[in-house]
Order: structure tokens, then C-alpha cells, then sequence
């Protein structure tokens, strides 16, 4: 039997459910999932592996209306994804099928000629009589090569979803080793975890005037602890003060939680450092931007 193999992207609005969509089929968590919009920022790439075949999912950021040169390079990352992909998931939020951004990925995806599903999220949320409708308004664009309701978070329909997929890929190679469940770097993930609880507790702009960096990172073999010293960079002085917190309480919450996660994660012990700086503007600031991983 041949091999067959492909890169597939998971696009759509923010908040959809993408992330969480990824995480569910490569059973781990790969992506950052929050319940505020705009949460994923760069592309995450998960690997599932199955019986003769290999399906590399590219979670992307949510497409949106852009505002600053951050947004601006969230969505282009995602635009690109339509280009480097063999197989495209667009995916949608059932109670919200009218959202403005459906149209124009649509547009595009017709575009790019590629097989395209469309994924109606969230079905644990209503009942039969309202996905129905929902798929007869995207079954009358006779566009999408299938249209499978799932909850990514239940995970019902995620196999029927897979097994859509698989049909329609092609003869290839493995791309990927068979124990390798992601292609980015341990520190990528570190400042993800750390950013996924600036997003879980602080509130209004805070979130998207964050940023991450690992600065350092120190393994004690002998006594299985990672010492792991982490920025978290904000625009403004009295966002440091906020994200500090009373007496650092805010921090201190955040970093717990981070640091929770991160030893679950890395089944390590874990010495967390988290610093506040104000980096001036830096979701306006290119050079900023590229420095910060953006
Ligand atoms: N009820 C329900 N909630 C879901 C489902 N899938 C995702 N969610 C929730 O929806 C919110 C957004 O999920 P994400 O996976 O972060 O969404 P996203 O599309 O990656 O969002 P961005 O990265 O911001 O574009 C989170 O609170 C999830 O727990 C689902 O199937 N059912
Ligand atoms: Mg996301």
C-alpha cells in the first residue's frame, strides 16, 4: 500500500475553536485555547500519526479585521497558510454562521483551488434543528468537498472529520518521525503556556499588550528541574502595574498556574522567573514584533 501524507490547514474566524480542534486530534496540547478572541498568534504545526498515512495540521490565527502591524501579521500568517497546504479546514462556530469573515475565506479558498471542508464547531452547544440549517446555507455554495459538524471539545465528529481528510490525500512521504508530535521548539511552547494564563486571568487589553520571551532556560539533570526564566513584555507602565499586581499577586497567580502547567508538560519539576518590562509599543513596532517571535 502507498503512503499518503499532507499538510492541512485549520482556518478560520477567531475563537472558533481551531486550536482546540488541533489539540483534540493530536491528543495533546499543542495550541493555546482561551475564551478571548485573538489567543493563537503564530502558526503551530501537529502531526497526527495514523495507519499508513501522516496528516500535518497547521493551527492558525484567527482571521479578523486588522488593526496594528501584530494583527496585521497574524493574519497574513494565516492567509499564507491557504498557499503552503495541500488540503484547507475551514472552520466555523455554529451559533455564529454569519460571522463577516466567512465570505472572504471562502473567496480565498476557492481561489486556491484545494480540496476545502468546512467544519461547523461547537455542536455540543445547540441541538439537530440548528446545525441543520447551518448546513444547508454552506451545502447550497456546492463548494466544500465536505461538511462535518464537530465539537472539538467533546471531540464527537472528529472522526468522521479524519477519515473526510484522508480521502483526499495524496501519495507522499512521511514528513515527520513517527514520535514527533510537533515541530516547534520546547521555549515556544514555555512562553505559549505562560501567555495562555496572561489571557486565562487579566482582562481588557491586557492580554493583546502581552508578549512572551524565554530568556534562559537551565536543566539540573541530577535533580530533574528545569529553571526556566521568562519576560513578559507590556506596552505601557501601568499595564506592568496591573500585571504585577498588589504586592505581585497578579504575577504570582500566573505564574503558578504557568508553572503548573509547564511541569505537567514537561514532566519535570519547575523553577519559573517571571520579569515585567514595558517594551514601548511593541505591537506596533516591526522590529519589536520580529524580535518578540511575531
Ligand atoms: N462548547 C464548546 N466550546 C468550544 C469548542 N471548541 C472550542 N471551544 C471553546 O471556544 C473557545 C475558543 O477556543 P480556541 O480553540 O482558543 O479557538 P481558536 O479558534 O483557536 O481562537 P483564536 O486562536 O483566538 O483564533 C475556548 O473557550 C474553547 O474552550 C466546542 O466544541 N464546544
Ligand atoms: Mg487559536
Amino acid at each position: 500500500m502507498t503512503f499518503l501524507s499532507g499538510f492541512i490547514a485549520i482556518l478560520g474566524p477567531p475563537n472558533v475553536g481551531k486550536s482546540t480542534l488541533l489539540n483534540r486530534i493530536v491528543g495533546a496540547k499543542l495550541s493555546i485555547v482561551s475564551p478571548k478572541p485573538q489567543t493563537t498568534r503564530n502558526r503551530v504545526l501537529g502531526i497526527h500519526h495514523g495507519d499508513g498515512f501522516q496528516m500535518i495540521f497547521m493551527d492558525t490565527p484567527g482571521i479578523h479585521k486588522t488593526r496594528t502591524p501584530l494583527h496585521r501579521s497574524m493574519v497574513d500568517s494565516a492567509y499564507s497558510a491557504f498557499q503552503e497546504v495541500d488540503i484547507l479546514v475551514l472552520m466555523i462556530d455554529m451559533k455564529d454562521p454569519e460571522a463577516p469573515e466567512i465570505p472572504s475565506l471562502i473567496g480565498v479558498a476557492k481561489r486556491s483551488e484545494k480540496p476545502a471542508l468546512l467544519v461547523i464547531n461547537k455542536i455540543d452547544r445547540g441541538n439537530k434543528s440548528e446545525i441543520l440549517p447551518v448546513i444547508g446555507k454552506f451545502s447550497d455554495e456546492a463548494f466544500f468537498d465536505a461538511i462535518i459538524p464537530v465539537s472539538a471539545l467533546k471531540g464527537d465528529g472528529v472522526p468522521e472529520l479524519l477519515e473526510a481528510i484522508r480521502t483526499k490525500l495524496k501519495p507522499g512521504p512521511p514528513f515527520f518521525p513517527p514520535d514527533m508530535r510537533t515541530d516547534q521548539p520546547d521555549t515556544f511552547m514555555m512562553s505559549e503556556i505562560i501567555r495562555e494564563k496572561i489571557y486565562l486571568f487579566t482582562r481588557h487589553e491586557l492580554p493583546y499588550s502581552s508578549a512572551v520571551t524565554v530568556e534562559r532556560v537551565e536543566e539540573a539533570a541530577e535533580k530533574n528541574l528545569l529553571r526556566i526564566f521568562a519576560v513578559v513584555h507590556v506596552e505601557t507602565l501601568s499595564q506592568k502595574g496591573i500585571l504585577v499586581g498588589r504586592q505581585g499577586t497578579m504575577v504570582k497567580k500566573i505564574g503558578e498556574a504557568a508553572r503548573m502547567e509547564l511541569e505537567r508538560c514537561f514532566n519535570v519539576q519547575v523553577y519559573l522567573n517571571l520579569t515585567v518590562r514595558v517594551s514601548k509599543n511593541w505591537s506596533r513596532d516591526t522590529r519589536a514584533l520580529r524580535r518578540l517571535g511575531y
